[in-house]
């Protein structure tokens, strides 16, 4: 029976059964009952109870419901039963977020709506769009068409560029909306712009070429990074802005504005990581720039972590990249952030990371983050503990991110990103680890009972094997 991974009333149906009942399943459940009532549920939360006449569900909100249809779907059995249940739920943080990185393999647009629909099926309420990198520039301007005219052509590996419209954007954002999903669009700077200097090689100096560069290139090949030509391999921290550079704040004025015009969500995100080939000094100045310039369009700035070491407007967001213990000055910048009045998001590299290889069988993936993370070790964080010194308050929650230099395709993504993010979904939803509702024993165990249900939706999960998936469980 397939279950869809699409809001209700999407045809869920369910099938009269003769003969002996299972009383813990309902199998004639009648009506879908909804009521949304002013208070008591929060902005996503929602009870739902099944009982052999009725399906009742309770919220405050129009989220709350779609969350409630989400758990009625994924209760649902092949043989069209659900269990009899009276279920109060709602989320633990605010942000639940995935990532998927557009400008190393560019995705088509229905890719996108591939993952939001997979996401929101796990009550993830954020789609961070990793729109630029050294690789290529990736959503079209108005106010810049030269940026996607010269710089999008490319991908790693030679494979084929391209760019969104602002049309297709838009598309993007209300099939987020559709799911109750926010987009966190990402204009990476000052590292991470080689493909940007393709169209103004005034405002980027010229590659770095450190030894890690040197290093990178030897294993993975792609050759070395040039000035002027489009960039195809996956070694990072090689290009930087130019903070002298006097066209540089009116041409980043310019794509904030046109990129907060184009988004309603609250949050533009500005990279700000791994910018190698910066001094300190300029590294503090463009950041501080770009975070301006974004609080001017009226959102709020994110960057990763390593701007903490900026001035920054108060209440920009730091999203956490380091490892689960936190490695070097990793933590204090990422604290910094909550200093000056913001909240962190959470993505710690060595669990969350969803473009890390399960092990070393798998066929796409990297294994930088502490070597391959299989599906045990995604789960087995917890996110009030995880930066000394950040309250469970100074979390605006959890967000796993897919970089996409081994990633073409949507099978590709399905491989690396079911199961995985369920446990980054449960981080972010679920009770604190170590309470019963959050032990890895259950997990395990729960995750393994969605086989189908992403199977039926044509999701080629990872069969990963710390899971006890069911026999027959078609997988990848
Ligand atoms: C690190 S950690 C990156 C990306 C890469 C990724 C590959 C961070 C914010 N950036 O530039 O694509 O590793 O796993």
């Amino acid at each position: 029976m397939p279950l869809p991974l699409v809001p209700w009333p999407a045809a869920v149906t369910f099938v009269d059964a003769e003969g002996p009942v299972n009383p813990r399943l309902v199998t004639r459940p009648g009506r879908v009952d909804t009521a949304q009532d002013s208070e008591g549920f929060g902005p996503e939360g929602y009870r739902l109870r099944v009982t052999s006449d009725a399906i009742r569900i309770e919220s405050s909100t129009p989220a709350g419901e779609f969350y409630a249809r989400q758990t009625l779907a994924q209760l649902e059995r092949p043989d069209g039963t659900v269990p009899a249940v009276d279920i109060r739920d709602a989320p633990r943080f605010p942000h639940r977020g995935v990532m998927l990185d557009v400008a190393r393999h560019f995705h088509p647009v229905e890719t996108v709506e591939a993952v939001i629909e997979r996401a929101a099926a796990l009550k993830l309420n954020a789609l961070h769009l990793h729109l630029t990198d050294d690789q290529g520039w990736r959503l079209q301007l108005r106010s810049h068409p030269e940026l996607t005219e010269i710089g999008s052509g490319s991908a790693i590996a030679g494979d084929p560029g391209g760019f969104y419209t602002g049309d297709d954007y838009t598309r993007i954002v209300a099939h987020a909306a559709a799911h109750h999903m926010i987009v966190v669009p990402e204009f990476d700077l000052p590292g991470h712009t080689h493909a940007l200097g393709l169209s103004h090689p005034e405002l980027v100096a010229d590659p770095v070429l450190s030894d890690h560069i040197r290093e990178v290139v030897e294993i993975y090949g792609g050759g070395l990074p040039e000035r002027g030509v489009p960039y195809t391999g996956l070694a990072v921290g090689f290009s930087s802005l130019r903070a002298d550079a006097p066209g540089l704040e009116p041409l980043l004025r310019d794509v904030f504005a046109e990129l907060a015009e184009l988004t309603p969500g609250p949050y533009l995100h500005f990279g700000g990581d791994e910018a190698l080939g910066t001094s300190p000094e300029d590294y503090r100045r463009m950041v501080a720039l770009a975070a301006r310039l974004i609080a001017e369009t009226g959102k709020t700035p994110v960057a990763w972590h390593e701007a903490g070491v900026a001035d920054l407007p108060a209440g920009s967001v730091g999203q956490y990249w380091d490892y689960r213990l936190p490695r070097d000055d990793h933590a204090e910048r990422a604290r910094a952030f909550v200093a000056n009045g913001g909240r962190l998001i959470l993505s710690p590299a060595d669990a969350i990371y969803l473009d890390m290889k399960y092990d070393a069988d798998t066929p796409i993936g990297l294994t930088w983050a502490d070597g391959a993370t299989s599906v045990e070790r995604s789960y087995d964080w917890e996110p009030s503990t995880l930066i000394p010194g950040v309250p469970e308050s100074a979390i605006l929650g959890v967000e796993a991110p897919l970089w996409s230099e081994t990633v073409r395709t949507l099978a590709d993504i399905d491989l690396l990103m079911f199961p995985r993010v369920a446990s980054a979904a449960e981080a972010g939803w679920s009770a604190a680890a170590g309470t019963s509702e959050r032990t890895w024993e259950s997990f395990r165990e729960r995750v393994a009972g969605l086989a189908e249900h992403w199977a039926a939706a044509g999701i080629g999960f990872h069969r990963a094997t710390d899971v006890p998936w069911a026999q027959d469980a078609v997988s990848r």
